[in-house]
């Protein structure tokens, strides 16, 4: 069944595109393959033994591995030249290839997706390397910045993130857009409000792709902060508003999460969902300068009490509320201290390196259903009797559970 093989094709991959940085004792057949395969194109090492995929049989035709390590081959000259050259250039730490590079993994481009999936191996295995020499713990630190729009984000970023290169870090910036996702607009003009940082040699800032599904965009950032890391940023910031579910999304891809919220009154905190203040590691109540002094204190006793309301998240951090101004710069050396406290207590007690095997898991799911929902919607015969199936729901002529149970027949039959 030549046709489910090329559909499987770059579900499998996307499946198996975090697959090398599990444990070796990890027993899933495609993924243990998958990573041998990978491994082999760039140290040489591994054979592999070779099982059929376990859900979808190949059998009739041949073995994914063989498939896979076809594909793998069919690499041509100028394809390896290239991803030898970005390779390269990525760890010694050239802005250029950082950047060619996030674009690889932001493409549609069908053979370029795969491309960058094979470069991406390459640097999680460079990763992994530099972390057993730090004595197993990240080289990076991960942090995700969201808040209400105009609470203050990017002017907080650029100037923390000016404060850190003056103290000799590597600051990269991405942003996570959810407007992208539906109008293909920027609803953040980050770059341009970051005039001094965009400047600066040692931060990198890479705006949000302009388009894409929030899954394909979460997907691109969790990629785009590997290749950051594995450049030599040892700070990595995530932007993003607080608007839909990207905020929750980027709480999924980073170390420490930070709410920033403005000095405003109780109409535009409304917005702010109770969900997300749960996951804030530190809060932030930003502009907190001139007359808005004395309402910033007032937002940080309110969120104050209401933190200790919360369940708490870490047996060895206790969320905080700070205040903070980027147009005075007060209160910045201190936000920044306390991030590095908790990074510092997150580390030693190992439950920083906890949240992000279990961040892996939660990414490797988020891939899982956007392929599987994407796959459910292009089969041939959900397609056929969709529109169909949800007229009569709408009606009420069919019940949503029998009308499910017939798609996902129609999806399981061929
Ligand atoms: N008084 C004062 N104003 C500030 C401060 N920080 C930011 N602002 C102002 O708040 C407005 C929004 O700032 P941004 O940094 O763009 O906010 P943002 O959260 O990144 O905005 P979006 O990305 O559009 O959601 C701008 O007009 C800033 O000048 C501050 O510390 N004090
Ligand atoms: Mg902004």
């Amino acid at each position: 069944m030549p046709h489910i093989y090329i559909k499987m094709s770059p579900f499998s991959l996307s499946i198996l595109r975090y697959a090398s940085s599990l444990p070796t004792s990890f027993t899933v057949p495609t993924a243990t393959r998958t990573c041998c395969l990978h491994r082999r194109v760039f140290t040489g090492s591994h054979t592999c033994s070779k099982k059929t995929f376990p859900i979808y049989s190949f059998q009739q035709r041949r073995g994914v591995s063989t498939a896979l390590n076809e594909h793998i081959q069919e690499l041509s000259a100028p394809e390896q030249r290239l991803l030898n050259k970005l390779y390269e250039g990525l760890i010694g730490g050239q802005r250029a290839s950082l950047a060619e590079s996030i674009t690889l993994v932001e493409t549609q481009h069908p053979r370029k997706k795969e491309l960058a999936q094979v470069l991406l191996q390459r640097v999680l295995a460079y990763r992994r390397e530099q972390e057993s020499q730090n004595g197993g713990k990240p080289v990076a630190f991960r942090v995700g910045l969201s808040g209400p729009p105009g609470a203050g984000k990017s002017s907080f970023i650029e100037v923390v993130g000016k404060m850190l290169t003056g103290r000799g870090h590597k600051v990269s910036v991405l942003a996570v857009d959810p407007s992208s996702c539906t109008t293909g607009g920027s609803l953040m003009g980050d770059k341009t409000r970051m005039t001094e940082l965009s400047r600066d040699m040692n931060a990198f800032i890479r705006p949000s792709p302009t388009s894409g599904t929030l899954g394909g965009v979460t997907r691109t950032t969790n990629e785009a902060i590997v290749l950051c890391e594995g450049a030599g940023y040892d700070v990595v910031l995530v932007e993003t508003v607080g608007v839909g579910q990207s905020e929750f999304a980027v709480a999924d891809m980073v170390d420490m999460f930070v709410l920033l919220i403005p000095p405003a009154g109780g109409d535009e905190l409304q917005g702010i969902k109770r969900g997300i203040i749960e996951r804030a590691d530190l809060v932030v109540v930003t502009k907190s300068d001139g007359d808005l002094v004395v309402p910033a204190r007032r937002i940080q006793a309110e969120y104050t009490s209401a933190l200790k309301l919360l369940r708490r998240q870490s047996k060895s951090w206790n969320p905080k509320v700070v205040r903070a101004s980027s147009h005075t710069g007060e209160g910045i050396p201190e936000v920044w201290a306390k991030m590095e406290s908790y990074r510092d207590a997150m580390l030693s007690s190992g439950e920083l390196q906890g949240r992000r095997r279990a961040q892996h898991k939660v990414w490797m799911w988020s891939l899982i259903q956007e392929n599987v929902l994407c796959h459910f919607q292009n089969h041939p015969g959900v397609r056929e009797a969709l529109p169909h199936l949800e007229e009569r729901v709408t009606r009420g002529a069919v019940s949503p559970g029998l009308a499910a149970d017939l798609l996902l027949k129609a999806f399981s039959s061929s």
